[in-house]
């Protein structure tokens, strides 16, 4: 199996035993709220299901203070009054006679999700646990964290495993400082953490949760804060950090594994976050990270008060892991800027259909167009054929061509790969057919030499972007060339950069990505490119190749529109400078017109 799922009902036991409103919102619900969504999802069955063991006191001691773990010990024979009192010397804890088992549990759980991936038994996985852990410190219980479950868990995976380079990234909307101040002078944990900070007015309060805290002496520039100035952070704010920020750093980074504090209260809904992100938001930001670390990502829950809100984000985090296409993003796709004054308001979370509503023939994914139903992809227009097609086997391909599409658009697949002679000409084709079809807006990614049809109508349903070796230029907004990146790291700004807020912007029902002629691509580049390519059209992407005999490529990219993560990159070579100039070029032309490409820096 490919997801792990770690669970233990014993985590449902600690609760608050007195009034304390800053603490009663981490409640056992939490998890029994989330795990029945995953049945009734009919997602935990499909997981390997692992009940944790409590981690040992020398497995503790990777992170904490003996002095602090006897502490811990002592509070199961604590009456309430005592628990009380003891809990008033840690800001927003509460302790209760099961605590401390329940925290070795979900220290346990966070152990043997990162055991289960990094010896193979699955890709992935997901501990869901309370206590939460990312505010913990070496002698500190802070924030409903007792033990710091994902810290330890790194360690763990360094001296166990022999890891060498392991990034966190915690999208939970408080700053994880425990986990920060645990590895800020080590370069082998990069730490990365999105959080509600108000210019420092809100919890914890700490001036070292600016961005400008990066970390010390050999660990500088292994800390990355980004902190959330304002409340109402949305879908485009969270994608465009990790495109922008996070996943420039991740890859040049190389991390073995990813761990994620992986705290919903960055959800809409949330009453301690006040932010916008929608559920399917969370499968979108887990897909991105599983292009990294050969995909070994192991998620560990850390807050999230809104049960419903809760439940689906992490249904969203499932599917993604278990390589599920994800549900478009909804909204608007425009980053607040500078995290400043105006932006978007009015959207309401909704108490809606359980995670498994989403259907590739819901009608709101594929609205039909106004008017004439268009030709039938059962009788391909024979007349729009190029003459390149008058051959027996152009017209087989073509056959497997329009009848993987049609099995795209009609949701009974969601994704395809064809091998086939002239792609120009088919790509000509599908592209007509699925606009009149059942799509409204085709992405077209063209690799090589293949030109944009040149009747196509320039009309906003179709974004047309190649990269094919010459000069970069965009004729409209809707028809972007750039020149083919040179190295790793110039086609992983040319793709997170470039290619992806444009994509996710565009909000596709389908992408057809065009691997032509001289295409040059490197296969781990092209694979990478397919694999990001599943998030803007919820997994619709029909990706043609026109390959040599003997070319593995297409069974890469099948593997990988299948959910599995690409191949490595291999090492990191910086962009020359010709291929930032295009690209900052390119930004300049569009960012008036697509706002997923503008970077919302501090000065
Ligand atoms: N309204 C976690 O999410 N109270 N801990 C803040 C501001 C403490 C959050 C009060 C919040 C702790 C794991
Ligand atoms: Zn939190």
């Amino acid at each position: 199996m490919r997801t792990a799922l770690v669970y233990h009902e014993d985590m449902t036991a600690a609760r608050l035993l007195w009034e304390d409103p800053e603490c009663e919102i981490e409640r056992p619900e939490r998890l029994t709220a989330a795990l029945r969504r995953l049945q009734q999802g009919g997602l935990e069955q499909r997981c390997l299901q692992l009940a944790p063991r409590e981690a040992s006191e020398a497995e503790l001691g990777l992170v904490h203070s003996p002095e602090y773990v006897s502490l811990l010990r002592g509070t199961q024979a604590l009456d309430t009054q005592e628990l009380r009192a003891l809990s008033g010397q840690y800001d927003a804890v509460y302790f209760h006679p099961s605590t401390f088992h329940c925290a070795r549990l979900a220290v346990g759980a966070a152990l043997q999700l990162v055991d289960a991936v990094l010896m193979g038994a699955v890709h992935n996985g997901l501990a869901l646990v309370r206590p939460p852990g990312h505010h913990s410190q070496r002698a500190a219980a802070n924030g409903f964290c007792v033990f710091n479950n994902v810290a330890i868990a790194a360690r763990h995976a360094q001296q166990k495993h022999g890891l060498q380079r392991i990034l966190i990234v915690d999208w939970d909307v408080h700053h994880g400082q425990g986990i920060q101040y645990i590895f800020e002078d080590d370069p082998s944990v990069l730490y990365f953490s999105w959080h509600r900070y108000e210019h420092g007015r809100f919890w914890p309060y700490l001036r070292e949760s600016d961005a400008d805290a990066v970390g010390q002496g050999k660990g500088r520039g292994f800390t990355v804060n980004l902190p959330w100035n304002q409340v109402g952070m949305g879908n485009a704010d969270y994608l465009a950090a990790f495109l922008h920020v996070l996943l420039p750093v991740a890859f040049e980074f190389d991390p073995e594994l990813v761990l994620v504090s992986a705290g919903f209260d960055s959800a809409i809904g949330d009453p301690e976050g006040q932010m916008q992100a929608t559920p399917e938001c969370f499968g979108h930001l887990t897909q991105l990270l599983q292009v990294l670390a050969g995909g070994r990502v192991c998620a560990v829950l850390e807050g999230g008060y809104h049960l419903e809100s809760l439940s689906q984000s992490v249904c969203m985090v499932v599917r993604a892991l278990l390589g599920d296409p994800v549900p478009p993003l909804s909204g608007p796709m425009e980053p607040h800027r500078r995290y400043g004054v105006g932006g978007w308001g009015g959207w309401v979370f909704q108490a809606g259909p359980c995670c498994s509503c989403f259907s590739l023939q819901c009608p709101g994914v594929h609205p039909e167009r106004p008017g004439s139903p268009g030709p039938s992809l059962d009788q391909p227009p024979a007349a729009r054929l190029h003459e390149a097609l008058a051959q027996d086997t152009a017209f087989t391909a073509l056959g497997k061509v329009l009848h993987l599409l049609k099995g795209i658009l009609d949701g009974q697949v969601s994704s395809g790969v064809a091998t086939t002679p002239a792609a120009a000409a088919m790509l000509d084709v599908a592209l007509r057919c699925s606009l009149s079809h059942r799509a409204q807006r085709v992405l077209c990614v063209a690799v090589g030499q293949l030109d944009r049809p040149p009747d196509l109508a320039n009309d906003g349903r179709t974004l047309w972007l190649d990269i094919r070796g010459k000069e970069a230029a965009a004729l409209s907004p809707f028809h972007v060339s750039m020149p083919l990146p040179g190295t790793t790291g110039a086609f992983l700004s040319c793709v997170l950069a470039l290619v992806l807020p444009l994509a996710y912007g565009f909000r596709p029902d389908l992408v057809l990505m065009v691997l032509g002629p001289a295409q040059g691509l490197q296969e781990p580049h092209a694979a990478l490119l397919a694999a990001l390519l599943r998030g803007p059209a919820g997994g619709r992407v029909l990706v043609l190749v026109e390959q040599e005999p003997t070319s593995q490529l297409a069974g890469i990219l099948a593997r990988v529109l299948h959910g599995d993560a690409p191949p490595s990159l291999g090492p990191f070579s910086t962009a020359p400078p010709e291929d930032t100039q295009a690209l900052l070029y390119l930004r300049g032309q569009l960012e008036a017109q697509w706002k997923m490409l503008q970077v919302a820096a501090p000065s």
